[in-house]
């Protein structure tokens, strides 16, 4: 198994030495023609190697949003013809972005239902591992999910809510949930558990680690909790947490965060490994995989 997943440091803030941007909102063209053959290749790549193993794994919201969607092995996908599918079903589009994008930058489209996604592709060398989310980590792994209507109005709501939580000073408490959800959220499926998280779907490696290894924990998604719990940006997740269903990130869409947030100040912080005795445990997991890494 390769040392680490894809798409690992990217809710950090846009680099210090950053191009400072053209354009306020920070977008650029995608700039589709300036791909050359060996981008459309590595994008070819990572697409069969994930498709081939999304069946079975990914929640079945992921796999229809896919398949309506004009994204295919042969080439990258252009963002306006995206937009134009997205923008019937959900209203939502993807702009592009040279890479990370300051929060409030970030929070301003999402609030707007624009997804800001990389328009450049990793290097052949960094297939598994890249610092910043590139075009096929957020079209890839974020962009079927935005034609379902919970998922639309759940990032939309996290946008608008981001903005607000700046004004609080929570965003630590914010960016958790996210992370927990949008990034590497699991879903029970009548069929199974499944995968929603656009850190998991997009990654080979996290894919087959979330669902199918004895190390990491699986624990029933409670809103609080997850405010208060740490999590990893440089390997895969200790502890997932799992939604009996997508369509409760509708509630979590409408809710006011701000109470949430009091008591979960209040609270102590929880290591990612960590298992509460009130949490509901799907599964509980061995660890093995993170002690063997921090002996070595
Ligand atoms: N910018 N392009 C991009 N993508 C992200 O996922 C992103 C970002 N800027 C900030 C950010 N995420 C996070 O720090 C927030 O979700 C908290
Ligand atoms: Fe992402």
């Amino acid at each position: 198994m390769q040392s680490s997943p894809a798409d690992l440091v990217k809710h950090g803030a846009a680099a210090p030495g950053a191009t400072p941007p053209s354009r306020a909102d920070w977008t650029i063209d995608q700039g589709w023609a300036s791909y050359s053959a060996a981008d459309h290749a590595t994008w070819k790549t990572l697409f069969e190697r994930q498709t081939q193993l999304l069946p079975g794994r990914a929640c079945d919201a992921f796999v229809q949003g896919m398949r309506a969607l004009p994204i295919a092995a042969d080439r990258i996908p252009d963002f306006e013809r995206l937009s134009e599918v997205l923008m019937r079903h959900t209203g939502w589009q993807v702009v592009a972005v040279p890479g990370l994008v300051p929060d409030e930058v970030f929070f301003e489209h999402l609030a707007n239902r624009r997804f800001p996604a990389g328009n450049f592709i990793r290097s052949p060398q960094q297939l598994d591992y890249l610092q910043e989310p590139d075009v096929f980590h957020d079209v890839f792994g974020h962009v079927p999910m935005l034609m379902n209507p919970v998922i639309a109005d759940y990032i939309q709501a996290y946008g608008v809510g981001g903005l607000r939580a700046q004004k609080l000073g929570r965003l630590k408490e914010l960016a958790r949930v996210y992370w927990y959800t949008v990034e590497f959220g699991l879903v029970k499926q009548a069929d199974g558990l499944r995968i929603y998280g656009a850190g998991i779907a997009s990654s080979f490696t996290e894919t087959q680690f979330a669902l199918a290894d004895p190390s990491p924990n699986r624990l029933g998604f409670e809103l609080e909790r997850v405010m208060r719990t740490r999590y990893r940006i440089d390997d895969f997740q200790e502890s997932y947490f799992v939604l009996d269903d997508l369509d409760d990130l509708l509630a979590l869409a409408q809710i006011d965060f701000a109470p949430a947030y009091q008591r979960a100040a209040l609270a102590a912080e929880l290591e990612p490994s960590e298992v509460l005795p009130s949490d509901r445990v799907v599964t509980r997991g061995t660890g093995l995989y993170h002690a063997v890494k921090r002996e070595a």
